[in-house]
């Protein structure tokens, strides 16, 4: 088989298990899953590369109906990765009804469908009208992201429709984001499965020292600021006695550890900026740009 290489830009509705997918394709946790809607803020890259196709993949936010500024630049963010790819990935949550205003919108464009959950679906019989239905956008390729099942299947498809080209990346390099970013990723999605209500949608996380110096030994120490908007959600995320922000730390601490390799000193801090999710400059210094 010849070699396959290119872009691949993984869109769909929030929820639909976009990240899980490219975590489970990268083979370690890069991007944030929760079981919340709207996990993913910006683009996440991602490299996959079996034999015969190297994918550079990129995550986006589910495309909703935006209401706040915020939820504007993430749908720009996923319509702006949707622009510049070779191929579209359509993932669609197969204990869904068909969506067809979203298929009216990738008709006539270049779109291979993920129809994903199929683990969660108990008749299989219930699949095939929606095969059906996805398969008048592209091809349909039913899947489990968090299994693994039918991805391999996924990847053989997404070859035929990408360029012939040599690999970019070498094969062990399963992203080209910064170690920095990606960490501040892992620390908001416990925020995001920690906290209920407002909290996950008010929360930033920023990086503020990211020491290596101890590498070689086997240590590195971050620290990091989790960002709120109001004192009264500060004491939320600290929780009683600290409660909550040692569970976040500890759980994204062995997150991040598995992505580095290496021992991680976590140490969060909790600082309250108000109005940051409606204040451009600091939209900006958060990391979620105009465009
Ligand atoms: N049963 C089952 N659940 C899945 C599967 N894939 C994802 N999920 C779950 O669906 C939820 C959402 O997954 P995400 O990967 O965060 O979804 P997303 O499309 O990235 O969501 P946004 O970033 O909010 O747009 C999580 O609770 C996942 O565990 C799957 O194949 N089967
Ligand atoms: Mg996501």
């Amino acid at each position: 088989m010849n070699n396959h290489a290119g872009t691949v830009a993984l869109v769909g509705r929030p929820n639909a298990g976009k990240s899980t997918l490219l975590n489970q394709l990268v083979g370690v946790s890069i991007a944030a899953v929760s079981p919340k809607p709207q996990t993913t803020r910006t683009r996440v890259m991602g490299i996959v590369t079996v034999p015969g196709l190297q994918a550079v993949l990129v995550d986006t936010p589910g495309l909703h109906g935006p209401r706040s500024e915020l939820n504007r630049r993430m749908v720009a963010a996923a319509e702006g990765a949707m622009s510049e790819v070779d191929l579209l990935c359509w993932i669609v949550d197969a204990t869904r009804p068909w969506d067809e205003e979203l298929a009216a919108r990738f008709l006539g464009r270049k779109v291979v469908v993920a129809l994903n959950k199929i683990d969660a679906v108990r008749e299989k019989g219930k699949l095939l009208p929606l095969m059906a239905q996805y398969g008048t956008v592209g091809v349909v390729v039913p899947i489990s992201a968090k299994s693994g099942e039918g991805t391999r299947e996924l990847l053989t498809e997404w070859a035929k429709h990408l360029p012939e080209g040599e690999a970019l990346y070498g094969d062990d390099q399963v992203t080209d984001a910064p170690e920095k970013e990606i960490c501040a990723e892992l620390i908001r999605e416990q925020v995001f499965r920690a906290c209920g209500q407002e909290i996950p949608y008010v929360a930033a996380v920023e990086i503020e020292q990211f020491d290596e110096s101890g590498r070689a030994e086997g240590r590195v120490v971050i620290h990091a600021r989790i960002i709120i908007e109001k004192p009264s959600q500060k004491a939320i995320v600290i929780g009683a006695g600290g409660k909550m922000i040692k569970r976040i730390g500890s759980l994204a601490r062995k997150q991040i550890e598995a992505l580095l390799g290496v021992r991680v000193h976590l140490q969060l801090f909790v600082a309250v900026e108000p109005d940051w999710t409606t204040n451009p400059r600091l939209l900006r210094d958060f990391g979620y740009p105009e465009k």
